[in-house]
């Protein structure tokens, strides 16, 4: 049975009658652009065929009841219940009850009406993988939200939202990258998104190659204060770069020649991870002028240099996503393999050339559990459609 199928029973069995709607937010994957997002860099993400789901349908309670089916849990809240982080029975809110109840503070925030619904909701995106299964599930309730209020915002002013939610209520400071994703995302492109003007604009992946993705098994720990502790040296690092460079505003307003120059003034640690995030915009302009050429040898030499600052520069991978790294690129038909999203755990991305696609998934699959003693998880996605209503 198909998790649309599921949702439709189990909403019927809870509420009595079949859901009203069903909407999907899909997880994403970033090809190049890592740890760039909030450094106002560019970033080229892609929305993946894996999603969170949400059936549901309008009550005329005056809170919503919500169920995460893979949690096997109800959280029901409403405008009053939002500021302490609770239910209407005044029990704490379950971790990921703030999610949606982010998504309700941000759009009363903004003044939008938020109906009441009964919804029971499931996801295929594996937590904490670095697949941004948050906010698939924020760009799913945004949309919920919208198909009942009658209301509608283009799929960048969700995404902005979701963020706002994640950033002030949920309390984790991401950049756009994943939201702008999961609302934005188009179906076999990539999506190349300058995270300071928002302008956006997609890119051809040609129909050669697919992506693969890997995941570790490895659930990232203490990610949160590495995040945060990432961002701070990049702030210290534009910080220092201001004295000799003025009109910087953050690391994408330095170019590689002026780093260059001026890297030997920085603390050794704060000179690494901004040398990173300067070198890793210009990757990602370098991979736009590629796929334009439909030059996929050249976009998957980037990638895997991409991963070798982020494990040597940027100090965000871990044993298991390097030996995965490794693996893949010594197998025939990857162009190119790195860690996705923030790092510390999850799964890898890699570029690989149909004709070798199962043999690279099965020797990956091997050779990574004789090196780790761990079963991974390997799947062909394609690039998908952003946040959309299905039913
Ligand atoms: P993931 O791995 O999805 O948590 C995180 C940030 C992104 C971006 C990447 C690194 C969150 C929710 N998202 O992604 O905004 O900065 O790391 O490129 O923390």
């Amino acid at each position: 049975m198909d998790l649309i199928e599921r949702l439709s029973i189990i909403h019927r069995e809870r509420f009595g009658i079949p859901p009203l709607h069903v909407v999907r937010a899909p997880g994403r994957i970033n090809l190049l652009g890592e740890h760039v997002d909030y450094n106002d860099g560019f970033v080229l993400p892609a929305a993946i065929d894996r999603a969170a789901y949400i059936a549901f349908s309008p009550t005329t309670a005056p809170h919503s009841t919500l169920e995460a089916v893979d949690f096997d849990q109800q959280a029901s809240i409403s405008a009053e219940t939002l500021p302490t982080k609770t239910q209407i029975d005044a029990s704490p809110l379950p971790e990921w009850g703030l999610y949606p109840a982010g998504v309700m503070w941000a759009l009363l925030e903004a003044k939008i009406p938020v109906m009441p619904m009964n919804a029971v909701f499931a996801s295929n995106v594996p937590r904490g993988a670095g697949l941004s299964s948050s906010a698939s599930v924020e760009m799913a309730f945004m949309l919920a939200w919208q198909t009942l209020g009658g209301w509608e915002l283009p799929p960048m002013q969700r995404a902005l939202l979701g963020q706002k939610a994640e950033n002030r209520y949920v309390g984790v400071n991401c950049g756009i990258m994943d939201q702008f994703a999961s609302a934005c995302g188009v179906e076999n492109k990539l999506l190349l998104l300058d995270c300071r003007s928002l302008e956006w604009k997609t890119l051809p992946l040609p129909d050669t190659v697919s992506i693969v993705v890997a995941d570790t098994g490895v659930r990232r720990k203490l990610t949160s204060g590495e995040y945060n502790n990432r961002r701070a040296a990049c702030e210290e690092a534009t910080r220092l770069l201001q004295r000799d460079l003025p009109h910087v505003k953050s690391l994408r307003d330095v170019n590689a020649e002026e780093f260059d120059r001026l890297a030997k003034k920085l603390p050794e640690e704060i000179g690494k991870r901004a040398r990173h995030v300067v070198e890793e915009i210009g990757r990602v302009k370098q991979a736009e002028a590629s796929l334009e050429a439909g030059d996929v040898g050249n976009f998957g030499r980037l990638m895997n240099e991409c991963h070798v600052s982020l494990r040597d520069l940027y100090e965000v991978s871990c044993p298991e996503l390097d030996a995965m790294v490794e693996i893949a690129q010594s197998l025939e038909g990857c162009y190119g393999a790195r860690l996705t999203g923030a790092g510390f755990g999850g799964c890898t991305v890699n570029l690989v050339s149909n004709e070798k696609i199962e043999a690279f998934v099965q020797k990956l699959a091997k050779g990574y559990e004789s090196k780790t003693g761990l079963r991974p998880e390997i799947y062909i996605t394609r690039a998908a459609n952003g946040a959309e209503l299905v039913e």
